[in-house]
Protein backbone atom coordinates (compact mmCIF):
# COMPACT_ATOMS: atom_id res chain seq x y z
CA UNK A 1 0.00 0.00 0.00
CA UNK A 2 2.95 2.35 1.07
CA UNK A 3 4.46 1.35 -2.14
CA UNK A 4 1.47 2.29 -3.94
CA UNK A 5 0.99 5.95 -2.54
CA UNK A 6 4.90 6.22 -3.03
CA UNK A 7 4.02 5.60 -6.59
CA UNK A 8 1.44 7.45 -7.05
CA UNK A 9 2.80 10.34 -5.30
CA UNK A 10 6.48 9.93 -7.70
CA UNK A 11 3.72 9.86 -10.66
CA UNK A 12 1.63 12.79 -9.42
CA UNK A 13 4.66 15.03 -9.41
CA UNK A 14 6.14 13.90 -12.41
CA UNK A 15 2.63 15.06 -14.29
CA UNK A 16 2.50 18.40 -12.03
CA UNK A 17 6.15 18.78 -13.41
CA UNK A 18 5.27 17.84 -16.97
CA UNK A 19 1.97 20.83 -16.70
CA UNK A 20 4.58 23.16 -15.20
CA UNK A 21 7.06 22.50 -17.54
CA UNK A 22 4.57 22.69 -20.51
CA UNK A 23 3.39 26.54 -18.88
CA UNK A 24 6.96 27.76 -18.88
CA UNK A 25 8.38 26.80 -22.51
CA UNK A 26 8.61 29.62 -24.99
CA UNK A 27 5.45 29.38 -27.04
CA UNK A 28 4.81 26.85 -29.50
CA UNK A 29 3.17 27.07 -32.74
CA UNK A 30 -0.70 26.85 -31.95
CA UNK A 31 -2.95 25.06 -33.80
CA UNK A 32 -6.40 26.42 -32.26
CA UNK A 33 -6.46 30.44 -31.78
CA UNK A 34 -9.06 31.51 -29.85
CA UNK A 35 -8.23 34.58 -28.85
CA UNK A 36 -7.64 35.98 -32.18
CA UNK A 37 -9.08 39.64 -31.93
CA UNK A 38 -8.72 42.18 -34.41
CA UNK A 39 -7.09 45.58 -33.56
CA UNK A 40 -10.19 46.99 -34.32
CA UNK A 41 -13.12 45.82 -31.92
CA UNK A 42 -15.46 47.18 -34.42
CA UNK A 43 -14.36 44.87 -37.50
CA UNK A 44 -17.08 43.33 -39.30
CA UNK A 45 -18.03 39.73 -39.50
CA UNK A 46 -16.11 39.00 -42.91
CA UNK A 47 -12.78 40.84 -41.06
CA UNK A 48 -13.21 38.90 -38.19
CA UNK A 49 -13.38 35.58 -40.59
CA UNK A 50 -10.57 36.70 -42.74
CA UNK A 51 -8.55 37.15 -39.37
CA UNK A 52 -9.42 33.82 -37.97
CA UNK A 53 -9.06 32.09 -41.42
CA UNK A 54 -5.88 33.00 -41.57
CA UNK A 55 -4.67 31.88 -39.03
CA UNK A 56 -5.87 28.73 -39.66
CA UNK A 57 -4.08 28.57 -42.76
CA UNK A 58 -0.55 29.37 -41.25
CA UNK A 59 -0.75 25.70 -40.00
CA UNK A 60 -1.48 24.36 -43.52
CA UNK A 61 0.73 26.84 -45.82
CA UNK A 62 0.95 29.71 -46.99
CA UNK A 63 -1.18 32.17 -49.64
CA UNK A 64 1.28 33.48 -52.53
CA UNK A 65 0.36 36.70 -53.26
CA UNK A 66 1.46 39.08 -55.99
CA UNK A 67 1.73 43.15 -56.77
CA UNK A 68 -0.01 44.71 -59.83
CA UNK A 69 -0.80 41.17 -60.69
CA UNK A 70 -3.61 41.75 -63.09
CA UNK A 71 -2.88 45.16 -64.17
CA UNK A 72 0.52 44.40 -66.34
CA UNK A 73 3.02 41.79 -66.54
CA UNK A 74 6.09 41.74 -67.82
CA UNK A 75 5.34 41.03 -71.78
CA UNK A 76 1.47 42.49 -71.52
CA UNK A 77 -0.78 44.91 -70.26
CA UNK A 78 -4.19 46.21 -71.03
CA UNK A 79 -5.94 42.72 -71.35
CA UNK A 80 -8.54 41.19 -68.93
CA UNK A 81 -8.32 38.26 -66.63
CA UNK A 82 -4.48 38.19 -66.81
CA UNK A 83 -1.50 37.77 -64.72
CA UNK A 84 1.72 36.43 -65.20
CA UNK A 85 1.15 34.00 -62.43
CA UNK A 86 -1.83 32.81 -64.19
CA UNK A 87 0.33 32.30 -67.53
CA UNK A 88 2.59 30.25 -66.09
CA UNK A 89 0.26 28.56 -64.03
CA UNK A 90 -2.93 28.28 -65.39
CA UNK A 91 -4.01 30.34 -61.58
CA UNK A 92 -4.50 33.33 -60.26
CA UNK A 93 -2.51 33.85 -56.72
CA UNK A 94 -4.49 34.06 -53.43
CA UNK A 95 -3.36 37.64 -52.67
CA UNK A 96 -3.62 40.67 -54.37
CA UNK A 97 -0.99 43.51 -53.70
CA UNK A 98 -1.85 47.47 -54.62
CA UNK A 99 -0.46 51.00 -53.80
CA UNK A 100 -2.36 53.74 -53.91
CA UNK A 101 0.74 56.08 -53.77
CA UNK A 102 -0.98 59.42 -55.27
CA UNK A 103 -4.13 58.73 -54.25
CA UNK A 104 -3.55 61.31 -52.05
CA UNK A 105 -3.01 63.68 -54.70
CA UNK A 106 -6.25 63.65 -56.24
CA UNK A 107 -4.42 61.52 -59.24
CA UNK A 108 -6.13 59.24 -61.68
CA UNK A 109 -3.23 56.35 -61.55
CA UNK A 110 -1.15 55.71 -59.07
CA UNK A 111 2.88 56.29 -58.81
CA UNK A 112 3.51 53.18 -61.69
CA UNK A 113 0.63 54.00 -63.76
CA UNK A 114 -2.09 52.05 -62.48
CA UNK A 115 -5.51 53.71 -62.95
CA UNK A 116 -7.59 53.78 -59.76
CA UNK A 117 -10.75 52.91 -61.46
CA UNK A 118 -9.30 49.96 -62.64
CA UNK A 119 -7.51 49.09 -59.73
CA UNK A 120 -10.98 49.09 -57.62
CA UNK A 121 -12.15 46.82 -60.48
CA UNK A 122 -9.18 44.70 -60.03
CA UNK A 123 -9.59 44.29 -56.62
CA UNK A 124 -13.04 43.74 -56.59
CA UNK A 125 -12.56 40.86 -59.37
CA UNK A 126 -10.13 39.58 -56.28
CA UNK A 127 -12.22 39.36 -53.53
CA UNK A 128 -15.51 37.50 -56.03
CA UNK A 129 -12.48 34.39 -57.05
CA UNK A 130 -12.28 34.33 -53.13
CA UNK A 131 -8.66 35.90 -52.91
CA UNK A 132 -7.35 38.23 -50.21
CA UNK A 133 -6.32 42.27 -51.25
CA UNK A 134 -3.78 43.75 -49.52
CA UNK A 135 -2.80 47.46 -50.05
CA UNK A 136 0.41 49.60 -49.30
CA UNK A 137 0.71 53.38 -49.96
CA UNK A 138 3.54 55.15 -51.56
CA UNK A 139 2.67 58.39 -50.14
CA UNK A 140 3.57 61.65 -51.18
CA UNK A 141 4.35 63.52 -48.21
CA UNK A 142 1.01 65.40 -47.53
CA UNK A 143 2.57 69.00 -46.70
CA UNK A 144 5.60 69.20 -49.18
CA UNK A 145 4.23 66.95 -51.89
CA UNK A 146 7.64 65.65 -52.42
CA UNK A 147 7.80 61.44 -53.12
CA UNK A 148 8.10 58.47 -50.64
CA UNK A 149 11.96 58.41 -50.80
CA UNK A 150 12.21 62.30 -50.60
CA UNK A 151 13.67 62.83 -47.01
CA UNK A 152 13.77 65.96 -46.76
CA UNK A 153 10.99 66.47 -44.45
CA UNK A 154 9.38 64.25 -42.05
CA UNK A 155 6.16 63.04 -40.38
CA UNK A 156 6.38 65.50 -37.41
CA UNK A 157 4.58 68.00 -39.22
CA UNK A 158 1.34 65.65 -40.27
CA UNK A 159 0.27 64.87 -36.44
CA UNK A 160 -2.06 66.62 -34.21
CA UNK A 161 -0.98 69.72 -33.57
CA UNK A 162 1.37 70.26 -36.88
CA UNK A 163 0.83 72.67 -39.63
CA UNK A 164 0.14 69.88 -42.08
CA UNK A 165 -2.40 67.80 -40.07
CA UNK A 166 -5.41 68.59 -41.92
CA UNK A 167 -3.08 67.54 -45.56
CA UNK A 168 -2.79 64.65 -43.92
CA UNK A 169 -6.40 63.89 -43.02
CA UNK A 170 -7.31 65.29 -46.60
CA UNK A 171 -5.15 62.65 -47.78
CA UNK A 172 -6.77 59.90 -45.73
CA UNK A 173 -10.15 60.63 -46.52
CA UNK A 174 -9.65 60.28 -50.39
CA UNK A 175 -8.39 56.76 -48.48
CA UNK A 176 -11.15 55.74 -46.66
CA UNK A 177 -13.27 57.36 -49.93
CA UNK A 178 -11.64 55.28 -52.05
CA UNK A 179 -12.37 52.03 -49.39
CA UNK A 180 -16.16 52.98 -49.06
CA UNK A 181 -15.97 52.47 -53.43
CA UNK A 182 -14.82 48.94 -52.85
CA UNK A 183 -18.81 47.59 -51.90
CA UNK A 184 -19.26 44.13 -51.81
CA UNK A 185 -22.41 41.72 -51.35
CA UNK A 186 -21.02 40.65 -48.12
CA UNK A 187 -21.24 36.83 -46.74
CA UNK A 188 -23.20 37.96 -43.65
CA UNK A 189 -25.53 39.52 -45.01
CA UNK A 190 -25.56 43.44 -46.59
CA UNK A 191 -23.44 45.88 -48.79
CA UNK A 192 -20.39 46.76 -47.91
CA UNK A 193 -16.41 47.65 -48.39
CA UNK A 194 -14.53 44.20 -49.25
CA UNK A 195 -12.11 43.37 -46.33
CA UNK A 196 -8.91 44.67 -46.93
CA UNK A 197 -5.19 44.11 -45.29
CA UNK A 198 -3.62 47.35 -45.15
CA UNK A 199 -0.05 48.10 -45.02
CA UNK A 200 0.31 51.78 -44.11
CA UNK A 201 4.03 53.31 -43.40
CA UNK A 202 5.93 50.06 -44.58
CA UNK A 203 9.32 49.32 -44.10
CA UNK A 204 9.73 52.36 -41.42
CA UNK A 205 12.66 50.79 -40.23
CA UNK A 206 14.90 51.40 -43.26
CA UNK A 207 15.99 55.08 -44.01
CA UNK A 208 14.45 55.81 -47.54
CA UNK A 209 11.47 56.71 -47.02
CA UNK A 210 10.34 60.50 -45.20
CA UNK A 211 7.83 58.59 -42.14
CA UNK A 212 11.08 55.97 -41.90
CA UNK A 213 14.13 56.02 -39.43
CA UNK A 214 15.89 59.69 -39.78
CA UNK A 215 13.65 61.81 -40.93
CA UNK A 216 10.75 60.56 -38.53
CA UNK A 217 11.40 60.28 -35.11
CA UNK A 218 10.33 57.19 -33.51
CA UNK A 219 8.11 58.53 -31.39
CA UNK A 220 6.59 60.36 -34.43
CA UNK A 221 6.20 57.64 -36.32
CA UNK A 222 4.48 55.50 -33.58
CA UNK A 223 1.91 58.64 -33.38
CA UNK A 224 1.11 58.38 -37.26
CA UNK A 225 0.34 54.98 -37.42
CA UNK A 226 -1.77 55.11 -34.58
CA UNK A 227 -3.35 58.66 -35.90
CA UNK A 228 -3.91 57.18 -39.29
CA UNK A 229 -5.64 53.61 -37.90
CA UNK A 230 -7.66 55.79 -35.57
CA UNK A 231 -9.12 58.32 -38.10
CA UNK A 232 -9.81 55.56 -40.42
CA UNK A 233 -11.55 53.38 -37.87
CA UNK A 234 -13.01 55.92 -35.55
CA UNK A 235 -13.90 59.09 -37.69
CA UNK A 236 -14.20 57.45 -41.11
CA UNK A 237 -15.48 54.41 -39.12
CA UNK A 238 -14.11 52.27 -41.45
CA UNK A 239 -14.76 48.66 -40.11
CA UNK A 240 -12.85 46.42 -43.03
CA UNK A 241 -9.46 47.24 -42.55
CA UNK A 242 -6.84 44.51 -40.90
CA UNK A 243 -4.04 46.21 -40.30
CA UNK A 244 0.19 45.03 -41.04
CA UNK A 245 2.94 46.40 -39.97
CA UNK A 246 6.09 45.27 -42.12
CA UNK A 247 9.69 46.25 -41.32
CA UNK A 248 12.59 45.54 -44.01
CA UNK A 249 15.00 42.49 -43.40
CA UNK A 250 18.11 44.47 -44.58
CA UNK A 251 17.99 46.41 -41.20
CA UNK A 252 17.15 44.04 -38.49
CA UNK A 253 19.76 42.03 -36.62
CA UNK A 254 19.13 38.93 -35.92
CA UNK A 255 21.01 38.67 -32.91
CA UNK A 256 18.43 41.11 -31.37
CA UNK A 257 15.43 40.31 -33.68
CA UNK A 258 12.83 41.14 -31.11
CA UNK A 259 14.36 44.79 -30.00
CA UNK A 260 14.90 45.54 -33.90
CA UNK A 261 11.87 44.18 -35.13
CA UNK A 262 9.67 46.18 -32.38
CA UNK A 263 11.24 49.80 -33.31
CA UNK A 264 8.15 51.82 -33.96
CA UNK A 265 5.96 49.46 -32.77
CA UNK A 266 2.54 50.80 -32.33
CA UNK A 267 1.06 48.30 -30.00
CA UNK A 268 -0.71 45.31 -30.31
CA UNK A 269 -3.61 47.25 -30.36
CA UNK A 270 -3.13 48.43 -33.57
CA UNK A 271 -1.66 45.28 -35.51
CA UNK A 272 -3.14 42.77 -37.24
CA UNK A 273 -0.30 41.27 -38.69
CA UNK A 274 3.59 41.07 -37.91
CA UNK A 275 5.17 40.87 -41.43
CA UNK A 276 8.44 41.67 -42.87
CA UNK A 277 9.49 42.85 -46.20
CA UNK A 278 12.24 40.30 -47.31
CA UNK A 279 14.53 41.01 -50.10
CA UNK A 280 17.50 40.92 -48.41
CA UNK A 281 18.42 37.42 -47.97
CA UNK A 282 16.63 36.23 -51.25
CA UNK A 283 19.62 37.37 -53.67
CA UNK A 284 19.77 40.88 -53.29
CA UNK A 285 22.48 42.93 -54.98
CA UNK A 286 23.52 44.48 -52.27
CA UNK A 287 24.40 41.21 -49.45
CA UNK A 288 27.13 40.19 -50.38
CA UNK A 289 27.02 36.88 -47.77
CA UNK A 290 26.95 33.67 -50.15
CA UNK A 291 24.12 31.95 -50.64
CA UNK A 292 23.71 29.15 -48.39
CA UNK A 293 24.31 32.20 -45.00
CA UNK A 294 21.74 33.67 -47.18
CA UNK A 295 19.37 30.93 -46.80
CA UNK A 296 20.11 30.15 -42.90
CA UNK A 297 19.12 34.32 -42.24
CA UNK A 298 16.09 34.27 -44.24
CA UNK A 299 15.01 30.78 -42.13
CA UNK A 300 16.32 32.60 -39.03
CA UNK A 301 14.26 35.59 -40.09
CA UNK A 302 11.30 33.72 -40.48
CA UNK A 303 11.82 31.92 -37.41
CA UNK A 304 11.98 35.22 -35.55
CA UNK A 305 9.42 36.61 -36.60
CA UNK A 306 6.81 33.97 -35.94
CA UNK A 307 7.70 33.43 -32.82
CA UNK A 308 7.18 36.84 -32.01
CA UNK A 309 3.55 36.58 -33.49
CA UNK A 310 2.84 33.75 -31.81
CA UNK A 311 3.74 35.63 -28.40
CA UNK A 312 1.36 38.19 -29.01
CA UNK A 313 -1.76 36.21 -31.04
CA UNK A 314 -0.82 38.13 -34.21
CA UNK A 315 -0.70 37.00 -37.77
CA UNK A 316 2.86 36.21 -39.19
CA UNK A 317 3.50 36.81 -43.22
CA UNK A 318 5.96 37.75 -45.11
CA UNK A 319 4.37 41.34 -46.88
CA UNK A 320 6.85 41.87 -49.40
CA UNK A 321 9.98 40.23 -51.29
CA UNK A 322 11.38 38.17 -54.01
CA UNK A 323 14.45 38.31 -55.74
CA UNK A 324 14.34 41.34 -58.52
CA UNK A 325 14.92 39.74 -62.16
CA UNK A 326 14.37 36.31 -60.87
CA UNK A 327 18.36 35.48 -61.80
CA UNK A 328 18.27 31.72 -60.29
CA UNK A 329 16.09 29.33 -62.22
CA UNK A 330 15.98 27.64 -59.07
CA UNK A 331 14.91 30.50 -56.91
CA UNK A 332 11.05 29.23 -55.55
CA UNK A 333 11.82 25.75 -54.52
CA UNK A 334 15.37 26.24 -53.57
CA UNK A 335 15.41 29.87 -51.87
CA UNK A 336 11.68 30.40 -51.04
CA UNK A 337 9.99 27.50 -50.22
CA UNK A 338 12.83 25.57 -48.47
CA UNK A 339 13.13 28.58 -46.22
CA UNK A 340 9.57 28.38 -45.79
CA UNK A 341 9.33 25.04 -45.06
CA UNK A 342 12.10 24.86 -43.32
CA UNK A 343 10.85 24.53 -39.46
CA UNK A 344 7.83 24.28 -37.37
CA UNK A 345 8.13 28.28 -37.53
CA UNK A 346 8.74 29.61 -40.97
CA UNK A 347 5.50 26.85 -41.57
CA UNK A 348 3.62 30.01 -40.06
CA UNK A 349 3.85 32.32 -42.28
CA UNK A 350 0.24 33.01 -43.61
CA UNK A 351 1.19 34.87 -47.01
CA UNK A 352 4.01 35.73 -48.82
CA UNK A 353 3.93 38.25 -51.55
CA UNK A 354 6.39 39.07 -53.96
CA UNK A 355 6.57 42.11 -55.94
CA UNK A 356 5.32 43.65 -59.19
CA UNK A 357 6.73 42.33 -62.83
CA UNK A 358 7.24 45.76 -64.18
CA UNK A 359 5.88 46.07 -68.33
CA UNK A 360 9.01 45.72 -70.24
CA UNK A 361 7.78 47.70 -72.81
CA UNK A 362 6.27 50.47 -70.95
CA UNK A 363 8.91 51.59 -68.36
CA UNK A 364 12.23 50.32 -69.99
CA UNK A 365 13.31 48.25 -67.69
CA UNK A 366 13.76 44.81 -66.12
CA UNK A 367 11.90 44.47 -62.56
CA UNK A 368 9.98 41.67 -61.95
CA UNK A 369 9.87 38.69 -59.41
CA UNK A 370 7.59 36.28 -60.79
CA UNK A 371 8.29 34.24 -64.01
CA UNK A 372 6.31 34.98 -67.42
CA UNK A 373 6.05 32.64 -70.34
CA UNK A 374 9.76 32.08 -71.65
CA UNK A 375 11.72 32.90 -68.40
CA UNK A 376 13.93 30.01 -67.27
CA UNK A 377 12.39 29.70 -63.64
CA UNK A 378 9.37 28.48 -65.17
CA UNK A 379 9.58 24.91 -64.31
CA UNK A 380 10.57 25.58 -60.94
CA UNK A 381 7.27 28.26 -60.65
CA UNK A 382 5.31 24.95 -61.55
CA UNK A 383 7.07 22.86 -58.84
CA UNK A 384 6.26 25.25 -56.47
CA UNK A 385 2.90 25.87 -57.33
CA UNK A 386 2.28 21.83 -57.52
CA UNK A 387 3.88 22.10 -53.45
CA UNK A 388 0.79 21.52 -51.30
CA UNK A 389 1.74 24.39 -48.90
CA UNK A 390 1.87 26.63 -51.45
CA UNK A 391 -1.86 27.83 -52.06
CA UNK A 392 -3.06 29.86 -55.07
CA UNK A 393 -6.41 30.79 -56.06
CA UNK A 394 -7.45 27.29 -56.90
CA UNK A 395 -6.06 25.96 -53.21
CA UNK A 396 -8.38 28.74 -51.46
CA UNK A 397 -11.32 27.45 -48.77
CA UNK A 398 -13.74 30.23 -48.33
CA UNK A 399 -11.81 33.41 -46.26
CA UNK A 400 -14.86 35.29 -45.54
CA UNK A 401 -16.94 33.10 -43.14
CA UNK A 402 -15.92 31.60 -40.32
CA UNK A 403 -15.10 28.18 -40.41
CA UNK A 404 -18.45 26.77 -38.19
CA UNK A 405 -20.74 29.01 -40.28
C1 LIG B 1 9.48 49.87 -55.95
C2 LIG B 1 9.72 49.71 -57.42
C3 LIG B 1 9.33 51.00 -58.08
C4 LIG B 1 7.88 51.35 -57.74
C5 LIG B 1 7.63 51.30 -56.24
C6 LIG B 1 6.18 51.47 -55.89
O1 LIG B 1 9.88 48.73 -55.25
O2 LIG B 1 8.93 48.65 -57.94
O3 LIG B 1 9.49 50.88 -59.48
O4 LIG B 1 7.53 52.60 -58.24
O5 LIG B 1 8.09 50.09 -55.72
O6 LIG B 1 5.37 50.47 -56.43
Amino acid sequence: MTQFFHSLSRWLLAVFLLVALAACQPTQPQTAHPSVEPANAEATPATRALLANLHDIKNQGFLFGHQDTTAYGVQWENQPDQSDVKRVTGDFPALYGWDVGHLERGDDSNLDGVSFQRMRQWMLEAFERGGVVTVSWHMTHPGTGADSWNTDTGAASLLPGGEDHRALKASLDRFAAFVRSLEVDLPEGGRGPMPLIFRPWHEHNGDWFWWAKGATAEQDYIELWRFTVDYLTQTQGLDNLLFAFSPDRSRLALDDFETAYLYGYPGDGYVDILGIDNYWDLGHGSNEAPKAENLKQFVASLTELAKLAAERHKLPAVTEGGQDTLFEADFFTERLLSGLLANEWTRQMAYVQLWRNANRARENKEHFYVPYPGHPAEADFLEFYDHPATLFESDLPALYRHAQD
